[in-house]
């Protein structure tokens, strides 16, 4: 069995909502804090201009009973029965169609956001890379009818990846339209530690929801404008809700992971 399994997960031990510093982010990787934000990070403008440039970016859709559409790369579609070749070959194409978005951007999310990252971290912050190649970070997301309970934990969900070998995970997302009602993400403090087979990959979307009765949980809201940062390692859902007409909940983020000599890796 794994490291994972030894050691019991750590726990908050203060809820809320943080600011982005050295210590802070430190807390959030080490699961001892539930979320931190960065209020305004993009200007209303800025938050109009992403928009546009999304809603006419090449949409697909997730295979999941609510209907979220994304643009970008995801590597834990590849996590089953898919060699780690054709992840790495599909990510110039997905970089390619996010570059071309951006373009139509007044801004760079990404970029800004690696910036802001790198400018508290004493370690190098970039795109995950391993031998095969580079990985694909930034999933743009349309997610007003809601996500379904989950996990993001590459140690247990990504194992024969570079990105296995982190010790915190993060997800980050900017939120470019909100909805009119609704929309919040809540986050479970009970990280996630199944019991698997060696080998095993285990199931990581639309958990039980027994899995986090009873657990502190921290709700946020997604705000246009702001950049908010959790560990996905604990279980966290969407609700749905209503947007403003032709309207929906779009975001961009990937997320951030701890690797043993602390560099910061991102991918989605
Ligand atoms: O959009 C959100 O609030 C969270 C999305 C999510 O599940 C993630 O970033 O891992
Ligand atoms: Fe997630």
């Amino acid at each position: 069995m794994g490291r994972t399994m030894q050691v019991p997960p750590p726990t908050w031990t203060a809820e809320g909502e943080f600011d982005l510093n050295t210590e802070n982010l430190r807390l959030l990787l080490d699961n001892r804090i539930a979320v931190i934000r960065i209020p305004g990070f993009a200007t209303p403008a800025e938050c109009k201009s992403f928009v546009a440039a999304a809603r006419s970016g090449p949409i697909k859709y997730y295979s999941v009973a609510t209907r979220i559409g994304y643009i970008g790369l995801a590597q834990y579609e590849y996590r089953w029965g898919r060699p780690k070749e054709d992840f790495f070959e599909a990510v110039p194409q997905a970089r390619r169609e996010l570059d071309e978005v951006i373009s139509h951007c007044s801004f760079n999310p990404m970029e800004r956001l690696i910036a802001r990252l790198q400018a508290v971290w004493p370690r190098p912050v970039g795109v995950a890379q391993e031998e095969m190649g580079l990985y694909y970070a930034g999933i743009i997301r349309f997610t007003g009818e809601g996500v379904a309970l989950h996990c993001d934990w590459a140690p247990l969900n990504s194992p024969h990846y570079a990105i296995g070998q982190i010790d915190g995970q993060l997800g980050w997302n900017f939120f470019a339209e909100e909805l009119a009602t609704g929309g919040q993400t809540t986050v479970h403090n009970a990280p996630w530690a199944p019991e698997v087979k060696p080998g095993d990959i285990p199931q990581s979307y639309g958990l039980d929801p027994a899995l986090v009765a009873g657990s502190p949980k921290a709700v946020y809201q997604a705000t246009a404008g702001d950049v908010v940062i959790f560990n996905t390692r604990n279980p966290h859902e969407i609700a749905g809700g209503v947007a403003e007409p032709g309207g929906s909940r779009i975001s961009i983020g990937s997320f951030v992971g701890r690797m043993p000599d602390h560099q910061l890796m991102l991918w989605s």
